[in-house]
């Protein structure tokens, strides 16, 4: 019998320690520290396994022949040829240099979007970019699959967009001082499990207790009622999905028929209201946006929000809303638009009022706010401006040379020959996956960097099997998170598996950059480097001690120093000439001069409604329900979808696709069959499961299943969403992603529907059996 060892580890569902036995894992147990610690946790053991691992590096057979002249209709179905690590380094760096020398840089794509591991040193997409920049820089990315038309719209209008990033009111003043709270989305645990860097204190639901037990009035206005926990007591406000802005504007225009608009504050902290007010009370297009327009919009009630619109400047009031809402066509708006009607209520800068963005999205935002600097290995400065907003890579692909839009600048796609991506998983996170897979035919050359052999790595010309977080040193921590916390490496790198810093290292000492690329550190000496950076700033500039580094070590943790008691914008409300905002008036924009004179469509001078692409609303929307493809509950996106928490969500090995009983009743679905959901764009099967938390015409599937399809029919066994989604920029300014617009049939399926893992395993052994 051996020892156990105990393992400080993290990942973006939390801080953990792996209990290892004769160099197995045996077990995972909460940190010490954490209230509330995520059942994901527990799915970690899965990454030691092998069956879905890349186990060593592997060149599609044609692109090994031919190269940039190999049938890149091949990629996914021709087989792969195991090679050695210098074989497949050496390959990577003449594609990067011949790319380069015969096209230029712009002609790689390194965006490498992705959530990879939490670990602040072997972060895969800042290695690559490490990398790149040395030898000519690469096309990048802007702004998040989670926030794009939301901080592009901000930046414009508050002057920054730290509202949606864990800068606005933190949650304990909202417990402390708010007493009417209207969520737009969601407060759910089930998201702030995660934070983008990892997460120590779960400390959402401390909050909601404190917000519970003072008896805050919680209005939830979203498609799903266990978007916050039942023991919240929230009313339910059952809205059509993608119609929040048309609700914000007729609560504001409600508030400004009585009115009881908030001149004072409108006067001295915000600019162009006379445009709102404008479009608000009729005058610009004949419609009086009221409780009773917005009733017609959102199927809500219109003495409700009569009610409601009052009760926001009668008491202390909060509007908080999801990143989700801008995830949607014009999702911009309901950004802004919440942002308005704050604004007309008027308490901005009191504590507990005003509006805040993405409260429990993730874990940190709204928790106490982390003053230090977060360790993090530097990505270089960029060398070249080549880039994309994030979401338009299928665009990008499919139309080099074309001209787009973004943040009110024009454009030009760059011609991409060479794309790398480390860390991310295109075919779990991109909308429209068969519009992808067109686009994914068009560079010459596609290397993939993952722990597993995921749909995005099956499709490449070279895989890099990556090892995961366990298998190597590295430390967790962010702006949003109160811990730094010890990644220790718990078991053996599986296979062939290297580090990423390992594989970039290699790959830049090939490139003649290595010196510049590891700045003569090894792996510990990185890490003792990265947390001494951070401990130093905290002691110089904030007075904070924190342990030295080997000390830190050994405990697994340090705090870092927080602020807690935040209230947004407190002081530009008191004296707003002092504080000037960074925006077109340094005031707060409500009606805006920079898009007026850019006269985009979908994202006119003051917060506008305007029918999404796809809804309820829709004269054809026909028997079709709306999709939401939310975040699931079991896992981070695609990470670990065999895990056991992720296999505990799911139903007859499928993904389940929720819907209320009266859709479920008018199609003849039943509750456990398996059912097709289909669009012009795609189809997925899922199992139904009926539910009364769902607003009828809604249907739930959350996003993470591994893309698998069936044959050549294109039927995606497993039940990913974006073979369903729209690829559709949120507007001609934020060109976000707009994945929560999306209208589907849903069908009893009676057709052969094989075991999705069954099937992934069989297209596996297709292309990769030893
Ligand atoms: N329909 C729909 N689609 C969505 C969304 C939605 O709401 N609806 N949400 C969007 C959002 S907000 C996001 S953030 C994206 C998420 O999209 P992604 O971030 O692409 O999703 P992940 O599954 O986290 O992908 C991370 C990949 O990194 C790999 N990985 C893990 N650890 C390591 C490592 O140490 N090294 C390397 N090299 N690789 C590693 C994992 O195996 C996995 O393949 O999805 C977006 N897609
Ligand atoms: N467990 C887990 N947690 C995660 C993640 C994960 O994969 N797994 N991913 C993380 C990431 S990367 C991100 S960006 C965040 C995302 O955080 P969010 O964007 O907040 O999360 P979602 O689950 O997409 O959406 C939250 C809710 O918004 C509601 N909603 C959707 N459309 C509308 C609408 O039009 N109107 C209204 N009122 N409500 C709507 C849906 O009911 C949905 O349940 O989650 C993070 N947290
Ligand atoms: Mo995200």
């Amino acid at each position: 019998m051996g020892t156990v060892e105990r393992i400080p580890h993290c990942s973006h569902w939390g801080a953990y320690t792996i209990l290892v036995e004769n160099g197995a894992i045996v077990g995972v147990e909460p940190f010490e520290h954490d209230p509330a610690p995520s059942p994901i946790i527990h799915s970690v053991a899965e990454w030691a396994k092998s069956d879905r691992r890349v186990l060593r590096p592997m060149v599609r057979e044609g692109w090994l022949e031919k190269r940039e002249k190999s049938d890149r209709r091949g990629r996914g179905k021709e087989k792969f040829v195991p090679v050695s690590w210098g074989e497949a380094t050496r390959l990577v760096a003449e594609e990067i240099t011949r790319v380069a020398g015969s096209h230029g840089n712009a002609s790689i794509f390194a965006g490498s979007y992705g959530w990879t591991s939490c670990g602040r040193f072997h972060h895969a997409s800042t290695l690559l970019k490490r990398m790149l920049n040395l030898v000519g820089g690469f096309t990048r990315h802007v702004d998040t699959y989670s926030i794009a038309a939301g901080p592009v719209i901000l930046r414009h209008t508050l002057g920054d967009e730290g509202a949606c990033g864990g800068q606005a009111n933190t949650l304990d003043t909202i417990a402390e001082h708010t007493e009417t709270l209207v969520v737009f989305g969601a407060l759910s645990p089930r998201t702030a499990q995660s934070e983008a860097g990892g997460i120590a204190t779960h400390s959402l639901e401390t909050y909601l207790r404190q917000i519970a037990d003072r008896g805050v009035r919680v209005v939830l206005v979203s498609p799903l009622k266990d978007d916050v926990p039942e023991w919240l007591n929230a009313e339910w406000w059952p809205i059509r999905p993608n119609t929040d802005t048309a609700l914000m504007l007729g609560l504001a225009g409600e508030i400004l028929k009585n009115g009881r608009e908030a001149r004072d504050f409108l006067a001295r902290c915000t600019s162009g209201s006379e445009r709102l007010i404008a479009y608000l009370d009729g005058h610009e297009d004949g419609v009086r946006k009221d409780a009773a327009w917005a009733a017609t919009i959102t199927g809500l009630d219109a003495a409700g929000i009569a009610e409601l619109a009052n009760t926001l400047v009668a008491t202390r009031s909060m509007l908080t809303v999801s990143w989700s809402l801008q995830r949607a066509h014009h999702g911009e708006q309901p950004f802004w638009a919440a942002l308005g009607l704050a604004s007309i209520v008027g308490q901005i800068g009191l504590p507990g009022g005003g509006v805040g963005y993405g409260y429990a999205s993730l874990g940190g935002v709204g928790a106490p706010i982390n003053l230090g600097r977060s360790p993090a290995i530097s990505p270089f400065a960029k060398v070249i401006d080549s880039f994309i907003p994030v979401a338009r890579i299928s665009d990008m692909l499919l139309n080099p040379g074309k001209t787009f839009t973004y943040e009110g600048a024009e454009r030009t796609y760059p011609d991409i020959r060479l794309v790398y991506w480390a860390g991310g998983n295109p075919y779990h996170h991109h909308q429209d996956i068969n519009r992808l897979s067109e686009a994914w035919t068009r560079p010459e050359t596609i290397i993939v960097q993952d722990p597993m052999f995921t749909a995005t790595a099956q499709r490449a010309d070279i895989v890099l099997p990556a090892s995961t977080s366990i298998e190597r040193n590295d430390l967790a921590g962010n702006k949003r998170s109160d811990f730094i916390i010890a990644m220790k490496r718990a078991i053996e790198p599986l296979g062939e598996a290297r580090s990423d810093f390992d594989i970039f290292n290699g790959i830049a000492e090939r490139l003649g950059v290595g010196e510049a690329f590891a700045e003569g550190r090894d792996e510990m000496a990185w890490l003792r480097h990265l947390y001494e950076t951070s401990r130093e700033d905290a002691a110089s500039r904030l007075g904070f001690e924190m342990p030295d580094f080997d000390a830190f070590w050994e405990a697994g943790y340090a705090r870092c120093p927080v602020k807690t008691g935040h209230t947004y914008l407190a002081e530009f409300r008191e004296h707003p000439e002092r504080n000037a905002l960074v925006t077109e008036s340094g005031r707060i924009v409500l009606g805006s001069d920079k898009l007026e004179r850019l006269g985009h469509a979908g994202c006119p001078a003051h917060p506008a409604w305007m029918e999404p692409a796809e809804w309820l609303g829709r004269d054809d929307a026909g028997g079709r329900l709306h999709l939401i493809s939310h975040q699931p509950a079991g896992r981070l996106h695609s990470q670990l979808e065999t895990g056991e928490a992720s296999l505990a969500m799911k139903r007859g090995g499928r993904e389940q696709a929720r819907l209320n009983a009266e859709d479920a009743r008018r199609l003849s679905i039943a509750d456990g069959e398996t059912v097709r959901l289909y669009n012009d764009r795609g189809a997925c099967l899922a199992t139904a499961t009926v539910a009364d938390t769902v607003r009828p015409g809604v249907v739930v599937l959350p996003t993470g299943a591994w893309f698998t399809p069936s044959g050549n029919s294109g039927l995606d066994l497993a039940g990913n969403p974006n073979v369903l989604t729209l690829d559709i920029g949120t507007s001609e300014f934020g060109q976000g992603c707009s994945a929560h617009t999306c209208l589907v049939h849903v069908e009893p399926y009676a057709g052969e529907a094989p075991d999705a893992f069954e099937a992934y395993r069989k297209n596996l052994a297709a292309i990769a059996a030893e």
